[in-house]
């Protein structure tokens, strides 16, 4: 049987074609022919899409989907993985990162300014970095340099197992897994990243050896922010520098030590290649970072009493990935501007995984690494589908939530993250599944804004409740449990800036009008300010736009959970009236997006307000959409905060 993006059956022929299409299209790839090549070759029009000639439309891949990932009604993907038989690997939890000494460093020792020095071994400098560690880096007490906990990571090519039925991958990972280990940060103690490039040329169809790694919500000063234009070589390093404070700790209107309110919890890395995101992040290279302080410990019998770490307290990294059909291999369409969809869902890096738990409470954290696909996530009883499976949600992206939340499900966009409290006692002896039930047919809408009904979704993770029973110490969330209270940003801002998230007439992505351009800022914030920020959406597509270094709060326009199906009675709010209208409080789901954010939704024909200050650290930032093919073509701004800002209202 044979179907297309649209779940309809087709030919065998039709699909022979499909495929003949995505081949020639993965030759051009293969054969290292970059946009400008095609585009001498005539291939390629000026926007960057691949011309309808010889089966390789833009289209022609993505209109094929279907396969055995079929659910409902609706294709899956822009692509037709081979079968694999779920639930027989363990889900992986990547290991802890471990620091090492000082003068284990590979290379010379760290310096402020770049080390510019070359290299004999390679011929070109040691590092990668332009710029040198911001002040007070090295002369404030809280930020000694170089930091006292060190770490190296090197980026490398390795073999990797994502399905028993799929030959291995030769994925780029941290460390030589994929997703990368995980830090374990606190705050208060600042840490260095020497960030070693090893990465081959040969890319194997798909990718660029020369990556950004940015910390995803870290508020990082930034040259150590991973921007999208501040990537370096093979054979390089580059130094970064996270401060782990709290936003305001330098701000003259903060308390000394920064704003406990801003405390961060679940952030992640991945690489941030300017035009080359979407291909490096799909190759492999990601992974999480945990910030801890004396309330949120990690330790369930102190502070907030949250589940411990790592043993009740596991990251989660959702991805979307296509096989090509016949060799198995991982495939990428770099002629695809709209999104890829994946038809094969991995968690932690392995297709369909198993998880085997305690009946007792866990703390998992949901992260969506795309690369275009948006989740709702809901527990599922195949044993009685239609009953709903609440749990708690305790954060939004990498912020606990004034208060614990009882929730059907999760949406997450891409980069969008939740931590969840999920009570096994109630499911011991049984098996519950984690479904995204989201509707998103192919690559060239977001969402359609409704879910499936339980059990006929994606069941992405299933999980055994059949572990011993053990002491449970953590706090129930149903027991008038508080976090932090939500900073202030009310007050008038000092600017409020328009931004248009559009496509063009070619296909291409659009912040008012412009494509992104490394050297160009187009506005300037004003250290120590607030803002305000209209994002107005366009007709087709859904974009989580993402702005770097300081969170935000949604003071309108904050989309909650999509659709509304029998196990979904609540008031949610629905496509198309994403707005919280009057009646939804802090209570709700709408509540939960008006927490700080760093990522907001834009759903269709809709616009988001977000207010946020800028405090602590100077240089330029991106805001983009985090669809990262749409960031990559070129749905991204540059801005740079300075001592003084611009009065630019539409940038
Ligand atoms: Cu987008």
């Amino acid at each position: 049987m044979y179907y297309n993006a649209a779940g309809e059956k087709v030919s065998r022929r039709r699909w022979k074609e499909m495929y003949r299409a995505f081949k020639n299209r993965q030759e051009l790839i293969k054969a290292g022919l970059d946009r400008r090549a095609l585009f001498n070759m005539g291939l390629l029009t000026s926007a960057g899409l691949l011309i309808a000639k010889k089966g390789l439309s833009s289209r022609a891949w993505a209109d094929w989907g279907g396969g055995d990932c079929r659910y409902g009604t609706s294709g899956c993907g822009n692509c037709a993985s081979p079968p694999t038989t779920p639930w027989t690997q363990l889900m992986p939890i990547p290991p802890v990162k471990q620091p090492i000494a000082l003068s284990s460093l590979t290379g010379p020792a760290p310096t402020i300014a770049p080390n510019t020095a070359i290299n004999p071994a390679t011929g070109i400098p040691y590092e990668g970095r332009t710029r040198a560690h911001q002040s007070p880096i090295g002369s404030h007490s809280a930020l000694p340099f170089p930091a006292t906990v060190v770490y190296q990571v090197v980026q490398q090519a390795a073999d990797v197992n994502v399905s028993d039925d799929l030959p291995p991958q030769r994925l780029w990972t941290f460390d030589g897994i994929s997703p990368g280990p995980t830090y374990v940060a606190h705050y208060g103690t600042p840490i260095l990243i020497r960030n070693r490039n090893l990465l081959p040329s040969d890319n194997g169809g798909f990718g660029l050896n020369s990556v950004s790694t940015h910390l995803h919500n870290g508020h990082t000063p930034s040259e150590s922010d991973g921007f999208p234009c501040d990537y370096f070589a093979a054979n390089q390093y580059y130094d970064q520098y996270y401060p782990n404070q709290l936003a305001g700790f330098l701000s003259t209107h903060q308390a000394t030590n920064g704003d406990i309110n801003e405390a961060l919890s679940t952030l992640w890395y991945h690489d941030h290649r300017e035009g080359f995101t979407a291909q490096n992040v799909y190759k492999g290279l990601v992974g999480s970072y945990i910030l801890f302080n004396n309330l949120d410990t990690g330790d369930e019998n102190t502070g907030y009493h949250l589940p411990s770490f790592p043993n009740y307290d596991i990251p989660m990294l959702f991805a979307d990935r296509c096989f090509d059909a016949e060799t198995g291999d991982l495939v990428f369409d770099t002629f695809n501007i709209d999104g890829i969809l994946g038809d094969k869902f991995m968690v932690n890096g392995v297709i369909q995984p198993v998880l085997h738990v305690s009946p007792r409470r866990y703390r998992f954290r949901w992260t969506n690494t795309g690369p275009s696909r948006f989740l709702q996530l809901y527990l599922t009883d195949l044993t009685n589908r239609s009953a709903p499976q609440p749990f708690w949600q305790i954060s939004n992206d990498g912020n606990l939530l004034p208060h614990p939340i009882q929730v059907p499900a999760v949406a997450l966009g891409v980069a969008e993250r939740a931590d969840v409290i999920i009570d096994f006692a109630q499911y011991a002896g049984k098996t519950i599944y984690i479904e995204n039930r989201l509707n998103q047919p192919n690559g060239q809408g977001g969402p359609t804004g409704s879910v499936v009904s339980g059990g006929n979704g994606f069941l992405m993770l299933k999980i055994i409740v059949d572990q011993a029973s053990v002491a449970d110490s953590s706090v129930a969330p149903s027991t008038n449990v508080s976090f932090y209270t939500l900073p202030s940003v009310s007050g008038s801002p000092r600017i409020t800036r328009s931004f248009n998230f559009d496509q063009g007439r070619n296909g291409e992505w659009y912040v008012n009008g412009r494509l992104f351009s490394c050297n160009t800022s187009r506005f300037t914030v004003q250290q120590n300010s607030l803002e305000q920020w209209n994002l107005q959406n366009g007709w087709g597509w859904s974009h989580p736009v993402h702005v770097h270094m300081e969170e935000h709060q949604v003071i309108r326009g904050a989309p909650g959970l999509y659709g509304s199906s029998s196990d979904d009675s609540s008031n949610y709010s629905r496509w198309g009236s994403q707005y919280c209208w009057s009646g939804c409080d802090n209570a709700g789901e709408s509540g939960v997006n008006l927490a700080r954010k760093d990522t907001v939704r834009l759903v269709p024909r809709s616009s988001a307000n977000i207010k946020m200050r800028f405090r602590d650290w100077l240089g330029r930032y991106p805001m983009h959409c985090h669809n990262v093919i749409h960031e990559d073509h070129s749905m991204m701004i540059r801005f740079d905060i300075a001592p003084s800002g611009d009065s630019n209202t539409r940038p």
